[in-house]
């Protein structure tokens, strides 16, 4: 792919992933050079990009292996990298605990480390999550609340938050931790609950199934779209200093109301339908999260445009047209 002087390139970990490929659109409409790092699979996993894989760069390497990220930052050479790869569902990491250590925390060492050798005048984002606040300190939870995770994820978040905070103020790079709330779309993997939900309400309707199995209803998360965040991020890096920003609505919604409006979108009642599964209920939960963005609205000039309602409408007609076409065939 031929790149102009001027042209900045921006490498992705985690390019296949939700977030990876609105954030590859996004830096493709602002100029990028944009090079994507995926891990070998023996299935394509480049379902979410197929419509850019060809303005992209793709690179093989893995978060597991310094020796595949040290190559990849040298023959790259990025003036950006966004490290979004982790194993990102939280209850997988109660089933695979050290794995999730190993991606989700040591991973981001991995990466800085190939930063810090390669070229440390090299941009860093790290991907951390409102999952960090856990058993929450304070509400709202902005950018000096404590943490106190939950979950084995939350914990190999927090260690990626701290080692991106130590290697700014240890080697002076320009590493940035963007705490981002949830965030959602249509392309969200199906085992989270909001993508469950869409998925399953589309399902009844089309008279597919019958019932929702699901965990607890009473979590309350802090829900935008996906598509805002990626924004957040970018920004960031387009800062004069590398921070801490928390990325959040302001609002919170439990998994009962996106349930009832999801069902509601489509005139059924999610009485009627709901199973509540015992299987799908944590060891430790996280009982509500609501961010304030103040700081990222201030200095970012970010903040989100579709709201809580426009998100549960979208994903479940995007379902709904999905399974629809895949019916009629
Ligand atoms: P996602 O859809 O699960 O994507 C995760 C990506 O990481 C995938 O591309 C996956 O590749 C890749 N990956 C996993 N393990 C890897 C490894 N060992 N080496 C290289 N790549 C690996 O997650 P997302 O929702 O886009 O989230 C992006 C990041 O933001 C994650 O770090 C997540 O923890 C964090 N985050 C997300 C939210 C949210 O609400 N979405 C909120 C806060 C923080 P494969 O396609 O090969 O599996
Ligand atoms: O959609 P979830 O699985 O997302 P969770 O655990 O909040 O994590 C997501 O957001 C984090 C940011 O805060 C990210 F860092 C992380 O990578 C991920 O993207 O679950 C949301 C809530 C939980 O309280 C869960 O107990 O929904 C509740 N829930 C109820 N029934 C369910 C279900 N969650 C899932 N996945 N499946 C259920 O059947």
């Amino acid at each position: 792919m031929g790149q102009s002087l001027a042209q900045k390139t921006a490498l992705i970990t985690g390019i296949t992933g939700q977030d990876g490929s609105y954030l590859a659109e996004l830096l493709l409409q602002e100029g990028y050079r944009v090079v994507g790092m995926t891990r070998r699979s023996s299935t394509d996993v480049h379902e979410r990009i197929e419509h850019i894989v060809e303005r992209v760069d793709i690179v093989s390497g893995d978060l597991l292996d310094q020796t595949s990220m040290t190559n990849i930052i040298a023959q790259v050479r990025p003036d950006e990298v966004y490290n979004l790869a982790a194993q990102s569902f939280v209850p997988t990491s109660w089933t695979q605990p050290v794995l999730t250590g190993e991606f989700t925390a040591l991973g981001v060492t991995r990466v800085l480390e190939a930063i810090r050798a390669i070229d440390p005048s090299i941009k860093f984002y790290q991907a951390s999550s409102s999952e960090m606040f856990g058993k929450v300190a304070e509400a709202p939870q902005n950018e000096r609340t404590p943490f106190y995770p939950r979950s084995p994820y939350g914990v190999a978040k927090v260690y990626g938050h701290w080692i991106t905070v130590n290697y700014r103020e240890s080697y002076g790079l320009f590493a940035t931790s963007g705490i981002s709330f949830n965030h959602e779309s249509e392309r969200r993997a199906k085992e989270f609950v909001t993508r469950k939900i869409s998925d399953g309400v589309a399902r009844i309707k089309l008279g597919l199934t019958q019932e929702l199995r699901l965990g607890n209803l009473d979590a309350r998360r802090d829900w935008g779209y996906a598509g805002d965040y990626v924004r957040a991020m970018w920004l960031m890096l387009q800062q004069p200093q590398p921070d801490d920003f928390v990325i959040a609505t302001g609002r919170t919604h439990s998994v009962r109301d996106f349930v009832r409006l999801a069902f509601a979108s489509v005139d059924l009642d999610y009485e009627k339908y709901v199973v509540q599964d015992l299987r799908f209920v944590r060891p430790a939960e996280v009982d509500v999260l609501i961010g304030d963005a103040s700081k990222a609205r201030e200095l970012l000039g970010w903040q989100p445009n579709v709201t809580f309602e426009e998100l549960v409408d979208t994903m479940v007609r995007a379902d709904l047209e999905r399974l629809g076409r895949l019916v009629r065939v």
